[in-house]
């Protein structure tokens, strides 16, 4: 793609609502425009990202066995009347009615429809476990949407529904889609932490929050820091495996506000172990048994003939929040660097011309058009402007690596350089080898 093709408006003029970097960054740079409070566009910049955090989600989740399917954004309030939420989940729930005057909703979550479309075809234990999951909008009516896409009111999330015989092999499913989120948010070039959480309006009684550190964060930790020595590569799908995960990570102290006792964590961690700061909820998993399955009559019979509520869990990622938390996660001094992984393009080259020499902008156009042969999506910065204004614009756009067509570069040796690091004099056949690295 040529930059001067690309629709990316960038702005310099922020609203004042836009308090943390990430949101100023996503305005800036032209990736998101609100149409009103709590509710985006995305533009294709934006877009581009989060469809490759989107990618790698549904990767993870189809390695542990889960399926993809689609349920609706919009949902009959009859279900959620069946469950006993439709009072409960009061004002966040956008509530419509159609033509005929039917009650329908915004689906804000789906335990209810996922459970009704399971409830009328599985009969038989033999038909579980189950793991289903789809990636769609939500909407919540948030009472203070804010900091751009991280508290919206329309949001893309990835939300994973397990169904079980018993307990036992609910907490298999549970221990699963845990180690999966660490390898998701791994891959995203995030860490995050797990902690045992407070299960809110999603209720049941064991839950657990995946926070990456931000100062900009909503959530309030208190964490031994050891938690950071803890190796996934030491763990695998086995299930006892998992379980050693799941116990070696519940030794470590690691809380929200919500169950923070200072006696406790005094007691538990050592001074200078001791990190008290902010961070960003990415996701959150819930482990809820019968609460739904009972209510909605989703019973399957059991090996000895006796029928069982199916034992249930759900698990959320927010996709759509993430491309703001991986740009607080990585933005540092005025500079953006997207993780490989989900970078807008895996390279941009910055040729230096004016309208009287185009030499290196000709030169710029027979490196994009190899590259783009090698199957590398580049970004050309075709823009007549002058270098320093070119590199404050790739610092907003954040792509990882550069290659600088100017005076420097000969025929064979071009200027590379990683964003952050020095630059070094590559053959262009060795590019690719180095974007990968
Ligand atoms: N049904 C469960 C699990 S599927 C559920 O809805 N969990 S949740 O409420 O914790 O949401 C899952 C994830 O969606 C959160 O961890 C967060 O990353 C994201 N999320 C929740 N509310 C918002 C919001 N208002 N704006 C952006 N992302 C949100």
């Amino acid at each position: 793609m040529f930059l001067s093709k690309l629709f990316i408006p960038i702005t310099k003029n922020l609203p004042s609502d836009a308090k943390i970097k990430s949101h100023q960054l996503m305005l800036r740079a032209g990736m998101i425009k609100q149409s009103s409070a709590g509710i985006y566009s995305w533009l294709p910049i934006g877009l581009k990202v989060m469809k490759k955090i989107e990618q790698i989600v549904r990767e993870e989740q189809n390695k542990i066995g889960a399926q993809e399917l689609l349920m609706p954004t919009i949902q009959s309030a009859d279900i959620w009347k069946e469950s006993g939420r439709y009072n409960d989940y009061g004002e966040e729930m956008l509530r419509i009615k159609d033509r005929q005057g039917r009650e329908m909703l915004y689906g804000p979550t789906n335990e209810e429809l996922i459970t009704d479309i399971f409830r009328s075809s599985v009969k038989s234990y033999k038909s579980l476990p189950q793991m289903l999951y789809h990636i769609q909008w939500k909407f919540r009516d948030e009472i203070r949407p804010r900091f751009g896409v991280m508290r919206c009111r329309e949001f893309f999330m990835k939300d994973a529904y397990s169904f079980d015989l018993d307990d036992n092999s609910a907490k298999i499913s549970y221990n699963k889609m845990f180690f999966s989120y660490l390898k998701t948010f791994k891959r995203l070039g995030l860490e995050a932490i797990p902690m045992a959480a407070d299960t809110g309006p999603i209720g049941g009684d064991l839950s657990h929050e995946f926070i990456i550190l931000a100062e900009t964060g909503e959530s309030k930790i208190y964490t031994d820091k050891s938690i950071f020595e803890i190796d996934l590569n030491n763990y695998s799908y086995d299930n006892l495996s998992l379980e050693k995960m799941i116990k070696d990570y519940s030794s470590v102290y690691a809380v929200t506000d919500e169950k923070f006792k200072k006696a406790e964590f005094d007691k538990k961690v050592n001074k200078q172990n001791q990190l008290i700061t902010k961070g960003i909820e990415v996701g959150h998993i819930f482990y809820f048994g019968d609460k739904y399955s009972k209510p909605l009559n989703c019973f399957v019979d059991s090996q000895d003939g006796k029928k069982n509520a199916v034992k249930m869990g759900s698990y959320g990622i927010g996709v759509s929040r993430l491309v703001g938390a991986i740009i607080e996660a990585k933005y540092e001094k005025e500079i953006m660097k997207w993780p490989k992984a989900v970078s807008p393009f895996d390279v941009v080259i910055i040729p230096s011309f004016n309208k009287n020499n185009k030499e290196n902008l000709t030169k710029s156009i027979k490196i994009y058009e190899e590259l783009k042969k090698q199957n590398i999506d580049v970004l050309l910065d075709d823009v007549e402007e002058n270098m320093s204004q070119k590199f404050k614009k790739h610092d907003l756009i954040g792509i990882p690596f550069q290659i600088i067509v100017g005076s420097k570069s000969t025929e064979s040796k071009i200027e590379f350089k990683e964003v952050n690091s020095e630059s070094s004099f590559v053959d262009l056949k060795d590019i690719k080898s180095k974007l990968k690295s």
